[in-house]
């Protein structure tokens, strides 16, 4: 076991640091970067899953947490429904989950606020190279599950954003076993203040086992499915119908 853990820290760290580091001065085969990136991801995937699927990633102290926290990507939801909702402080904003789920539903900010919460500090790692130590608060994902109550044919689940690139909404996806991870949350504080609005308000996704792209922000809608086909280019997310690994691990 212990072989495995050192192969995937010196795999993860060739792939996400130094690899990534080197791309950028350098012109590497694509070829050999998707030979490097593809081990990499199937090596965390199964690491996670192998050696605990509720394996907890560190968490931090109070002092440990960054000075500053940057943002990163979009900065603000762009369509009118999430224009008008924070025009209203998010009070009438409301997360919707559907797809496939015995109880689809719509839950505003203090129905999720009621609900079991959860506050971690953790570290955001963004496959551009930068890291940053935050406070999250939030509901389990887990929690709201257990609300919706998924069929068993669910595999997935698929977060649908605010924000654009283009004319894209942004979107994620993450399995069931990330999904009940202890540490996955939808986050509606950070450094023990609402979510602000350049790290996603009302409400984004900390998935504390992958990276920063994953942790999906300004989230409208959480769908259910059993295949990724159907969503946008069928790889998943929005960075991984442009290239990026589906399954991010760090
Ligand atoms: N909806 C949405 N989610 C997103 C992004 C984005 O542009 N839109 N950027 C991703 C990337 S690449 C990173 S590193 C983090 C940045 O989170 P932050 O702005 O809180 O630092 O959000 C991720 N989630
Ligand atoms: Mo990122």
């Amino acid at each position: 076991m212990s072989r495995l853990i050192t192969r995937r820290r010196l795999i993860t760290g060739l792939g996400y640091t130094t690899i990534a580091g080197a791309f950028g001065g350098l012109a590497v085969s694509s070829d050999f970067r998707d030979l490097v990136l593809k081990g990499g991801e199937t090596l965390a995937y199964n690491t996670h899953r192998l050696v605990g699927r509720d394996a907890l990633v560190r968490e931090y102290s109070e002092a440990e947490m960054s000075p500053d926290f940057r943002t990163n990507g979009n900065t603000s939801g762009s369509t009118d429904e999430w224009k008008a909702a924070q025009a209203s402080g998010f009070a009438d904003w409301k997360l919707k989950v559907s797809g496939l789920v015995a109880q689809p539903g719509q839950f505003g900010l203090e129905a999720l606020k009621s609900m079991p919460s959860r506050t971690q500090i953790t570290r955001h790692d963004c496959v551009e190279g930068w890291s940053a130590i935050g406070k999250w608060t939030g509901v389990p994902l887990s929690a709201l599950l257990d609300r919706v109550r998924p069929n068993p044919n669910a595999k997935y689940v698929v977060f649908r954003c605010a924000d654009r690139f283009g004319l894209s909404l942004y979107y994620e996806s993450i399995d069931m076993v990330d999904a009940y991870h202890p540490q996955t949350i939808l986050a509606y504080g950070m450094n023990d203040q609402d979510l602000p609005v350049g790290h996603g308000a009302p409400i984004r996704l900390r998935v504390e086992r992958q990276l920063g792209y994953k942790n999906a922000k300004y989230i409208m809608e959480i769908e259910l499915v059993e295949s990724l086909a159907g969503i946008g280019g069928g790889k998943g997310g929005f960075w991984e119908d442009r290239g990026y690994e589906w399954y991010a691990g760090i």
